[in-house]
């Protein structure tokens, strides 16, 4: 029998070790966001939302969960390289003996939605463009692969941010997807999609893991361009920023760094073959040159409307800004020709998207080039676009080498017809002897060669030449596909993957020189992929996962460049 002194000293005691409990394993609890303040102005029903998915056709599903899954015990370490081979070694031994990173670094891994986490049709969530595309549209997918399944990531996340623990980064950057949580865009919100991702957040955090979190990457919501085609119509601003708004107002607590936007320069490429008009109504922008730059500029513009809100409005504790994608550009020589090649290049890669860094407005080149293709800014448009990233996000993947376009560039800047239209360079991957710029990827990623002294002339040029006003810079992705990886038969041969691991091994090692050497103001670096997975037109037989996944199973298996990487860093 306690006496009463005694039980109250027991429950004193109970109550110090559930604090100390919830010291190791923080309580997470999120700001309400309680419906939409976007008002619906139609009936959003489900039987909207089966007639979208029937626009998409049937969807596959994998028999392993229909719930999220408990994580089961991982190993204390994982099956490495053992004494027969060693890692790649650094060329750079003596010179980064000494070196050290910024202690508060932020490093890790990305991906993104569409790319992992399959189960593409469940808990309510709408198609976004990709299930359209991958289903409908012909010779889209190069394997005829689509997001339905990929790694279940959607119901495997507790064992993969279990791992990622283990790996021991303190950041991961993965993305947000939009048609989860408004499966129309707008409109009602997909309340299992939203427990989802609260328990995303908390699972990372638990796990001792900051998100760098992205709110688009690509995954337009399906119905957007059923009602205006997307992100050619300025009606996508508003229902953008519905969406961030929303997500950002649940989850600032927990995220240190947002990206409003993955890479604004995909309307290069993704717009020249949506399919409009033919999978979804035509609304007068069609696939081509004028879809590309409406696109470009109604994402600038929904970026930096979410910046000013996230800091003037809201008042955000974290970082906002986007993530550009672009490559070194080295002159073939030092020909005032090739020169003027190689910044016009990087107008219409970072300088399209270079105002937030200076008048907020487009480079005079563009203008000149582009004519009435390019939407023109307001003063207060310009206001608002200028300085709304804090920071510069670079993904950076390679190099190539550039010069004047034979015939030069006035021929073919004042002919929309002409195939170099409207960049008017060459672009190449041949050095001026005639040897490639770095050994190569995978077939499916033909643009990708592995050129590690790139990436630190890259980050000097972009912070002391084209954008001096950038206080820090991030790479925030950077990573290889292993030439041929889904050839091998066997997971053994497939996860020595030297060719990524000397890539990744290289790239550091020169972001490390960027710092120590050359000054640049480096502040994070993350690697692309946690695992292989749907690399978009290249299907899934093209990997840049530092984990190999099997299809079938549905397993992961750490990679030697998980290692080679884990190693740097430690
Ligand atoms: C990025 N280029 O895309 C994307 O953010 C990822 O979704 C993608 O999987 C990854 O890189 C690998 O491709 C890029 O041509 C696509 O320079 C093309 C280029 C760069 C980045």
């Amino acid at each position: 029998m306690f006496s009463s002194t005694a039980r109250a000293l027991v429950l004193a005691l109970l109550a110090l070790e559930a604090s100390a409990a919830q010291k190791g394993t923080p309580t997470v609890s999120f700001n309400s966001t309680a419906g939409s303040t976007y008002l619906p102005n139609k009936d959003y029903s489900n039987e909207q939302l089966a007639m979208l998915w029937y626009q998409v056709g049937p969807v596959s599903t994998h028999p392993v969960v229909t719930a999220t899954v408990e994580p089961t015990a991982e190993p204390s370490s994982y099956a490495g390289p053992g004494e027969f081979h060693p890692l790649v070694a650094s060329n750079y031994g003596e010179q980064l003996a000494e070196a050290k990173l910024p202690a508060d670094f932020a490093w890790g891994l990305s991906s993104s939605a569409y790319q992992l986490e399959g189960a593409a049709r469940d808990e309510g969530r709408g198609p976004s463009i990709w299930d359209l595309l991958s289903h409908r549209n012909p010779n889209q997918v190069a394997d005829n692969s689509t997001g339905d399944v990929l790694a279940q990531h959607y119901y495997l996340y507790k064992q993969d941010f279990a791992r990622l623990k283990s790996f021991g980064a303190p950041y991961y950057s993965p993305s947000i997807s939009w048609p989860r949580i408004f499966p129309f865009g707008k409109g009602p919100v997909n309340e299992a999609g939203l427990k989802h991702y609260d328990d995303v957040i908390a699972e990372l955090v638990k796990n001792g893991i900051q998100p760098a979190l992205s709110l688009f990457h690509w995954d337009t919501p399906l119905a957007l361009f059923n009602q205006y085609g997307g992100w050619t119509n300025p009606q996508i601003i508003d229902d953008y920023l519905n969406y961030a708004k929303f997500i950002i107002t649940r989850y600032d607590k927990y995220v240190p760094i947002w990206f409003s936007i993955n890479e604004p320069q995909y309307c290069n490429w993704q717009y020249s073959y949506y399919p409009a008009g033919k999978l979804y109504p035509d609304y007068g922008v069609g696939p081509g040159m004028e879809a590309r730059f409406l696109c470009g500029h109604h994402t600038l513009l929904a970026h930096a409307k979410l910046s000013k809100w996230y800091h003037n409005e809201f008042k955000g504790r974290g970082r906002i800004t986007f993530k550009n994608s672009g490559n070194y550009f080295q002159p073939m020589t030092n020909s005032t020709a090739d020169l003027a090649a190689a910044q016009r290049s990087y107008d219409f890669v970072l300088g399209w998207f270079g105002g937030v860094w200076s008048d907020g407005d487009y480079p005079q080149s563009l203008k000149d080039t582009l004519g009435d293709l390019l939407p023109k800014f307001t003063e207060k448009e310009k206001e608002i676009v200028k300085g709304s990233c804090d920071f510069f996000a670079i993904d950076a993947y390679t190099a190539f080498y550039v010069g004047e376009l034979s015939g030069g560039v006035e021929a073919c800047a004042g002919n929309k017809t002409h195939p170099s239209f409207p960049e008017c360079v060459n672009q190449t991957a041949i050095g001026p002897d005639g040897f490639g710029i770095g050994p190569a990827a995978d077939l499916g990623a033909s643009w990708l060669k592995n050129t590690p002294v790139g990436v630190r002339k890259f980050l000097s040029h972009i912070t002391k030449v084209l954008f001096p006003a950038v206080k820090d810079i991030q790479v925030t992705e950077f990573g290889f596909a292993e030439p041929f990886e889904s050839d091998y038969t066997n997971v053994q041969d497939a996860t020595w993957d030297l060719r990524r691991s000397d890539y990744i091994q290289g790239f550091l090692d020169n972001i490390l020189l960027a710092i120590t050497e050359d000054k640049v103001n480096v502040t994070g670096a993350y690697v692309w992929s946690i695992f292989d997975n749907f690399e978009w037109g290249s299907g899934i037989k093209t990997r840049f996962g530092l984990q190999y996944l099997n299809y079938d199973t549905l397993e992961r298996t750490p990679k030697a460049s998980w290692f080679q990487t884990r190693n740097w860093f430690k």
